[in-house]
């Protein structure tokens, strides 16, 4: 069959053609059920669908922001008598929603889904829901296809097929483990993905690795593990440092594993494999909010302890491995007021933290999105879809953007990026090695802080 794969994006989306990273959903979809002529569209690069073009299948792919986008292209589509597959995040989160608008609806993961989906097309006999959950999906008397269980990560992954891409990313992706047993109280992790941490086989991940041009992403909720995998990312950096070929990399992680000495070893080693910048969920620098949301269990803070210094305690660490952080914010929970933001911004200051600071949103199928919708306080009509016992949507926005624009300041970016200079380099045999380490890492830095900088102001605008 000819398919397309579009991965959908608002057109004022301000990550339009800023974000470098290869979606990887489309490639996965691909590799899924091979064997058929595929087209991708990222949306998120600039690239528009040809509504005209031919198709027998379309599968869109949908997180939060994307969703009105997947929606009306679907139905555009399906005017021309082509049928539609929605899937992705947003779409396993809010399905019944999605089945107004499509032929096919997936809920959870494509390598378990899409092989159906294409094979019940080509068949003639598409069923409006494929669900990939052990727990029961309510089909409203809708046809329904379900696959009680999580895909095994070992047998039913496929090398993605990045090939149908036209453009060539900064970043190619990449990701070794799935699921989360955190649960924090606005992730839709969980319910996406499972509690349990799935993990691929190390070999199938570096094979991959190996294949890529330059640099990548690896896309696990935290590239430090959790005790328990902790051997497991232990071994994959040393032998991910021992590849032929150095290349440097991203990722996003969690604190916890500074507090342990098992977890430091994996900080250390995916530091000396070319980790150069990391992207951790700081979520919050109210203890109380920390407590109440169960974001603390993800910050390596024990029962008695002073919080917010042991958090910071773990930061310093892990910069002083020479990896570069951002710290992600969310801010609008009900503690919060308006002074938040400030200090916020003030506690990134004081650890030479990139903030990006986002509004606090209840996510369909997360348990702040159930509890705030028990409690009467969701409102759809908002940018920001909770309503704050004191902050307006508008002044909580204003107040995200000003402090962003100056954590974006050309002199902020130099400074921050400056300051971690001296910590590159410090594994390299030799001072002229260590010197081009931190040219080279600085550069990625200030191109990094660049390149995220429209991205990153825009998110407090209303754009879907
Ligand atoms: C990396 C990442 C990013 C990167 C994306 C880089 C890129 N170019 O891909 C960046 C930093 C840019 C980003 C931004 C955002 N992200 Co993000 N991100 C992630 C993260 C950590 C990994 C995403 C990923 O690539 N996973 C691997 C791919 C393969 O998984 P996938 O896309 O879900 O696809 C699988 C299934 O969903 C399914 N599937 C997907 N599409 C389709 C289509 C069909 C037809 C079918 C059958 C199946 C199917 O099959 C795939 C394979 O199993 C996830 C958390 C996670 N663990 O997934 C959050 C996550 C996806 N992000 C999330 C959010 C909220 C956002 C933002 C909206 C944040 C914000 N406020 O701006 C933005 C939106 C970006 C945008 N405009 O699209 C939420 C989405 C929740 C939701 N309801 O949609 C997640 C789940 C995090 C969370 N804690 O809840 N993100």
């Amino acid at each position: 069959m000819n398919i397309t794969l579009i991965l959908a994006a608002a057109e004022h989306d301000p990550l339009r053609l800023t974000d470098p990273f290869m979606p990887l959903s489309l490639p996965l979809l691909a590799a899924a059920a091979p064997g058929h002529a595929y087209t991708f569209v990222d949306m998120l690069a600039g690239e528009t669908p040809d509504l005209a073009a031919p198709a027998e299948l379309v599968g869109i792919s949908a997180r939060l922001t994307a969703e009105r986008t997947a929606f009306e292209l679907a139905d555009a589509y399906r005017r021309r008598g082509v049928k539609v597959a929605l899937g992705g995040p947003q779409i396993s989160a809010n399905p019944h929603a999605a089945a107004e608008h499509a032929d096919a609806v997936a809920i959870g993961e494509g390598e378990l889904l899409w092989p159906l989906i294409v094979a019940d097309a080509q068949a003639g006999r598409l069923r409006r829901f494929y669900a990939a959950t052990p727990r029961p999906f309510e089909a409203r008397g809708l046809s329904l296809q379900q696959v009680p269980r999580f895909a095994d990560l070992a047998r039913e992954v496929h090398p993605p097929d990045r090939r149908p891409y036209r453009k060539r990313y900064a970043f190619d992706t990449v990701f070794a483990a799935r699921g989360c047993p955190i649960d924090c109280e606005f992730c839709s992790v969980p319910a996406l993905f499972g509690h349990a941490l799935r993990r691929r086989p190390i070999e199938d991940v570096l094979r991959e690795i190996d294949g890529f041009r330059g640099m990548f992403y690896l896309l696990d909720d935290t590239v430090f593990g959790r005790p328990g995998s902790y051997a497991y990312y232990q071994e994959l950096y040393a032998r991910l440092g021992g590849l032929r070929r150095r290349r440097l990399w991203t990722g996003q992680a969690n604190l916890d594993a500074a507090a342990s000495e098992e977890g430091r070893e994996v900080i250390r080693r995916a530091a000396r494999a070319g980790l150069v910048y990391a992207a951790i969920g700081i979520e919050s620098i109210d203890p109380r909010v920390l407590a109440r949301s169960g974001m603390i269990r993800k910050m390596g803070v024990e029962t008695g302890e002073d919080a917010l210094a042991r958090m910071k305690e773990h930061l310093r660490f892990i910069q002083a491995q020479g990896i570069f952080v951002s710290g992600w914010f969310t801010l609008g929970h009900e503690e919060d007021d308006l002074g938040s933001v400030e200090r916020t911004l003030a506690f990134a200051e004081e650890l030479h933290l990139l903030p990006i600071l986002c509004p606090l949103e209840a996510l369909p199928g997360t348990r702040l999105h159930a509890r705030l919708s028990r409690e009467g306080r969701l409102d759809a009509t908002q940018r920001v879809n909770i309503r704050h016992p004191t902050l307006s949507d508008e002044a909580l926005l204003g107040a995200i953007e000003r402090a962003t624009r100056r954590a974006f300041s050309p002199r902020a970016v130099l400074r921050r990026s400056l300051h971690h200079t001296p910590l590159y380099g410090r594994d390299e045999p030799g001072a002229a090695l260590r010197m081009r380490a931190r040219m080279q890492r600085t550069l990625f830095t200030l191109v990094l802080q660049y390149h995220m900088r429209k991205g990153v102001i825009g998110l407090a605008n209303d754009f879907r």
